[in-house]
């Protein structure tokens, strides 16, 4: 029996079901996908990310309880895309949330690197279609570390919080890694600890020194869509841009969750206000779409041509016997032969 139905219904076992089934790439996971899809496009989707330890996942567990006094259903992804299994820090997390078991408003969910990090981007960017589908009105999704794998699974989500936390070595962490961009909001968790207006000072810094008068796009790879420089507000003047406010929390303490939410809030009243939610949906569902393409025509080709084949010309490039360019001629007319 199709898992469609008890999925649209809410029913739990379905929905774990479902995403066991997506994260072993099972083909009838996927037909179900298909039979959600139209379902889909009501959830807030919120990314949360940062280095390890800064405190995100006590800050979902705190922001899930906020969502929840609002009458909110709320649905948690963790990734953990350095660990290929639920390791220890989701078991942390398990404890750390059980003041969230038994609510049947919050459903907790890990997911783990199975394959390639691609793999587990999508894997994120489906198991959030099953918890829209079945509901969910809220769903935060939170990936530990700070690498182009937390960049693409954050910008599956309508707003993005970016986590520090002082001491760290490092003033802003996220700076080196280019995750700043990606930013909605800025969450200095661990208040409580000296340094927190130092890390508040250095964000705020750097926020001047950047140029918000473009509205931000995460995706504007768009090879197969060209992206509007600006969007039209329905007012047809220039949007006005937004500055990422940056938030002070002490999560273990459910201190300045409020501002958070609150933050989160007003974000998503600007994006609506801008057409921005319409423009970030069409380019992370564009981004999507091509990178389905990509990995089914590379899976094609790679079908076709024996992996000594391919071997043979990789061999040949490493040799400087061939060029880069002409290898992927020879690949490409595998087919054509
Ligand atoms: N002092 C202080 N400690 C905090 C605060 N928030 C979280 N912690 C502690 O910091 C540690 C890490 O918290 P987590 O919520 O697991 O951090 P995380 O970012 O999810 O960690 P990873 O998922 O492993 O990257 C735990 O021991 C928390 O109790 C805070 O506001 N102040
Ligand atoms: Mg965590």
């Amino acid at each position: 029996m199709s898992l469609t139905e008890p999925i649209l219904r809410g029913e739990r076992r379905a929905i774990a079901r479902q995403i066991s089934g997506i994260e072993n790439n099972r083909p009838e996971a996927r037909q179900v996908l298909a039979e959600l899809y139209p379902h889909t496009g009501q959830a807030y989707l919120v990314g949360l990310t940062g280095a390890p330890g800064t405190g995100k996942s006590t800050l979902v567990n705190e922001l899930a309880k906020a969502y929840r006094r609002e009458n909110k259903t709320v649905a948690i992804i963790s990734v953990d895309p350095t660990s290929p299994f639920s390791g220890g820090a989701i078991l942390g997390d398990r404890i750390r949330m059980a003041d969230l078991a038994g609510d049947p408003g919050v459903f907790v969910r890990s997911m783990a690197t199975r394959g390639s990090l691609g793999g587990l981007a999508r894997a994120t960017a489906d198991a959030a279609k099953v918890f829209d589908a079945a509901g969910f009105e809220i769903i935060l999704i939170e990936t530990v570390g700070v690498g182009q794998a937390e960049v693409e699974i954050a910008g599956l989500a309508h707003s993005v919080v970016v986590v520090e936390a002082p001491g760290l070595g490092d003033e802003v962490q996220a700076i080196k890694a280019g995750i700043l961009e990606i930013a909605d909001v800025f969450v200095v968790n661990k208040a409580d600890r000296e340094g927190a207006s130092r890390t508040v000072a250095a964000l705020t810094m750097m926020l001047d020194l950047t140029d918000h008068s473009l509205p931000k796009t995460v995706f504007h790879h768009g090879q197969l869509m060209e992206v509007a420089a600006t969007v039209g507000s329905p007012s047809g003047a220039e949007p006005a841009a937004w500055r990422p406010p940056i938030c002070k929390t002490v999560a273990t303490q459910g201190q300045g969750i409020a501002e958070v939410v609150a933050a989160l809030a007003e974000h998503r009243t600007y994006q609506l206000n801008n057409g921005m939610l319409v423009q970030r949906e069409r380019e992370r569902l564009i981004f999507e779409i091509q990178q389905m393409l990509k990995e089914r025509l590379l899976a094609g080709l790679l079908a076709k041509a024996s992996p000594e084949e391919v071997n043979k010309i990789l061999e040949q490039v490493v040799e400087r016997q061939l060029d880069p360019f002409a290898a992927v001629e020879i690949l490409a007319k595998v087919d054509v032969k």
